[in-house]
C-alpha cells in the first residue's frame, strides 16, 4: 500500500486529491495548518492520518518524513492569494518558497525512496503577456510575490531533483473550480463567488465587462492530472500546465450557471481590477500527450458543481 503525503490536504484541491487517493488504496498523511482548509473537508478513513501543523515547522516535517517515509508527496500547501502576498510578502515567502526548500533538503537528507514529488504551481507565473495559448516553454513573467515564489519554487524543485536524483514534477494550475472552494476572501475564485451569490440571492459584482476569459478547469480533472503526473514514472523533471485548453468568458459562465440553477443572478457592475488579465488559456498538449483528457467541459463541470452544492 503506497504512503502519500499531501500538504495542504484539508484545502479545496487537496481534499479532493485525498479522497481520490484513499479510494485508490493509498495510506494518506495530510499536513495542514487549517489557515484556509477545514478538517471537515477530509473524509473519514482508517488509512488517513491528519497532522495539524505548518509546513514551515521544519522539525515537525522532519519527524513526519522520518516516521512515515512516504512514497509520494503532493505539495499543495501555500498561501494561495495574490493579494495576501502583496500585503505580506515576507510571511508568504516563508510558506510559499522557504518551506519548499526545507522540504527538498529533508527529502535528500532522509534519503527517502520517493517515487515522486509533485509541486502545485500556478498559471500566475505567465503574468500578463498576451500570447495565447500559454505553452510551458513561453517566457514567464511573474508579477506578484505569489507568482515569484511559485516560479522560484518550481525551479528549485526541478533543479534540486535533478541534482539529487529525486523524481519531481511541477503542475501549473489554471482557474480551478468545484465544491469546497472557499468563497469568503475577496480574492477567492470567481466561480465560488458566483455560486454563493446564486445560492444566497446576494448580488455578484462583475469586475469589468464580463468579456474577460479564463481556462476554467474542474477540480476532478485537476486531481486526475495530479495523479497521472505523480504515478507515471516516465514523468520527471518537467513542468505541465493543468487547464482544459478552452477559454470561456465570465458572461458565458454566468449564462450557463443561470440555466443550470434555474435562478437569476443579481448582477452589479464595477471597474475591472487594476492589472486584471483579459484573456488566459492553457495549452494542455503536454498533459494530453500523457493520455489525460479533461472529462468535464464547462457545462458538465458547472452542473456537477451546482449539484454538489445542493
Ligand atoms: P486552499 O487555500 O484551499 O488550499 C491550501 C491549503 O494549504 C489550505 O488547506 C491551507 O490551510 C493550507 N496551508 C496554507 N498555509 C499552510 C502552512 N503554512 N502549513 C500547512 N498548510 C498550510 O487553495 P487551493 O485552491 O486548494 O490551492 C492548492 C494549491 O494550488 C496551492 O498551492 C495554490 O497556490 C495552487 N493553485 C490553486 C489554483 C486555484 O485555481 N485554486 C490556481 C493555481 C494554483
Ligand atoms: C487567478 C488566480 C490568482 C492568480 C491569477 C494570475 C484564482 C482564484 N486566482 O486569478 O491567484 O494566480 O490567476 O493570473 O485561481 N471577478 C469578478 N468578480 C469577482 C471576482 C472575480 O468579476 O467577485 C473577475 C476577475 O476580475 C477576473 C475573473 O473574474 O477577471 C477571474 O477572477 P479570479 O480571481 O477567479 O481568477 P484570476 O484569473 O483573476
Amino acid at each position: 500500500m503506497p504512503t502519500t503525503l499531501v500538504t495542504g490536504g484539508a484545502g479545496f484541491i487537496g481534499s479532493h486529491l485525498v479522497q481520490h487517493l484513499l479510494f485508490n488504496g493509498h495510506r494518506v498523511i495530510v499536513l495542514d495548518d487549517l489557515s484556509m482548509g477545514r478538517a471537515e473537508n477530509l473524509p473519514r478513513s482508517p488509512r488517513l492520518r491528519f497532522v495539524y501543523g505548518s509546513i514551515t515547522n521544519t522539525p515537525l516535517l522532519a519527524a513526519l518524513l522520518t516516521s512515515e517515509r512516504p512514497d509520494y508527496i503532493y505539495h499543495l500547501a501555500a498561501i494561495a492569494s495574490v493579494a495576501h502576498s502583496i500585503a505580506a510578502p515576507a510571511a508568504c515567502h516563508l510558506v510559499n518558497y522557504s518551506a519548499v526548500v526545507h522540504l527538498l533538503q529533508l527529502i535528500r537528507d532522509e534519503q527517502l525512496p520517493l517515487r515522486k514529488l509533485v509541486f502545485a504551481s500556478s498559471a500566475a507565473v505567465y503574468g500578463s503577456a498576451p500570447a495565447l495559448p500559454k505553452t510551458e516553454d513561453l517566457p514567464v513573467s511573474p508579477e506578484s510575490p505569489y507568482a515569484i515564489d511559485k516560479y522560484a519554487s518550481e525551479r528549485m524543485v526541478l533543479a534540486f531533483g535533478a541534482l539529487h536524483d529525486i523524481p519531481t514534477v511541477a503542475a501549473r494550475f489554471f482557474n480551478v473550480y468545484g465544491p469546497r472552494q472557499n468563497p469568503r476572501s475577496p480574492y477567492s475564485g470567481v466561480l465560488s463567488k458566483l455560486t454563493a451569490a446564486l445560492q444566497t440571492g446576494q448580488p455578484f459584482t462583475c469586475l469589468g465587462d464580463g468579456e474577460q476569459t479564463r481556462d476554467f478547469v474542474y477540480v476532478a480533472d485537476v486531481v486526475a492530472a495530479l495523479v497521472r503526473l505523480g504515478e507515471d514514472p516516465a514523468v520527471t523533471n518537467a513542468v505541465f500546465n493543468v487547464g482544459t485548453g478552452q477559454a470561456s468568458s465570465l458572461n458565458d459562465v454566468i449564462r450557463l450557471l443561470e440555466t443550470i440553477s434555474r435562478r437569476r443572478l443579481r448582477r452589479r457592475q464595477a471597474a475591472a481590477r487594476p492589472g486584471d488579465i483579459k484573456h488566459s488559456r492553457a495549452s494542455s498538449d503536454r498533459l494530453q500527450a500523457l493520455g489525460w483528457r479533461p472529462q468535464y467541459a464547462l457545462p458538465a463541470g458547472l452542473s456537477a458543481y451546482w449539484t454538489a452544492l445542493a
